[in-house]
């Protein structure tokens, strides 16, 4: 492992996460971000509707997040799979790192809902909890916006934090206990310009405020990765997420 890797890995087990702000150059975040207007213009338009989400289903230009984008694209396959956040992801999970999910966060101006306080690991069903997420910020990030916000350390805990359904599209499950003297205390949160990049435990609680600029949009992506021991309960997650889709058609949100 190199230095870099071994002094992120420090941070990471200590607070649950860590920031790296200038993890690729300015060309490489613009290449992203054309390939990403490409996937939004061409592919997005013909995915099952579990795979893209709009804050309002008639306003195409609301778009809030893409699922499983490595599936549909050679272009993002690679980002996931083979790049140095495949790398760094193998470093701090300390064996090799299996892409889960690729996917797409957009805050829409005036309208992108918040994100609500929770830990991934609570929605991935594993049974160890060997998983991270990174997070890679397109634009301009802050508190206008809808920046991430993490509670450090908090992934030291044994146990989850209880969660409930949360009425936020694409969060399915938010902590119901959220706000506690601890949480306020140890709330750190990550403006940063575009190519900001954050990598979180799977039980560290994140969360981030709806876009409040009328101009501005939030668009991220995050890429979720396994440790290649980790035990998956497919059953029961597979059955979840069907129950959640359905749940969604009879609302009529997606
Ligand atoms: O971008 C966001 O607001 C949420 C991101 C998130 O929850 C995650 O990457 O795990």
């Amino acid at each position: 492992m190199n230095f870099i890797n071994k002094k992120i890995k420090q941070e990471f087990e200590i607070d649950g996460y860590a920031a790296i702000y200038s993890f690729f150059e300015e060309d490489k975040i613009q290449e992203i971000k054309n390939e990403l207007d490409r996937y939004v213009n061409i592919i997005a338009p013909t995915l099952p509707n579990h795979h893209v989400f709009y804050e309002d289903k008639e306003d195409k230009s609301t778009i809030k997040n893409l699922q499983q984008m490595f599936t549909y694209d050679d272009y993002f396959k690679q980002l996931i799979e083979e790049s140095k956040i495949q790398e760094l992801a193998s470093s701090i999970l300390g064996e090799k790192a299996i892409a889960k999910n690729l996917q797409y966060f957009n805050k829409p101006a005036g309208v992108g809902k918040p994100t609500p306080p929770h830990q991934d690991g609570y929605y991935f069903m594993l049974k160890k909890h060997n998983a991270v997420t990174c997070w890679l910020a397109l634009e301009k990030v802050d508190e206008e916006n809808g920046c991430i916000h993490y509670v450090k350390g908090s992934h030291l805990h044994e146990e989850y934090r209880p969660h409930g359904r949360s009425e936020i599209l694409g969060f399915s499950q938010g902590l119901t206990d959220f706000g506690t003297e601890n949480d306020k205390l140890n709330t750190v949160s990550f403006p940063g310009e575009a190519g900001t990049f954050l990598i979180h435990n799977a039980k560290t609680i994140h969360w981030a405020e709806g876009n409040k600029s009328q101009t501005r949009t939030r668009k991220a992506l995050g890429f979720i990765y396994y440790g290649e021991s980790a035990e998956e309960d497919k059953e029961a997650h597979d059955a979840y997420q069907l129950k959640l889709r359905k749940e969604l058609e009879e609302k009529n949100l997606i």
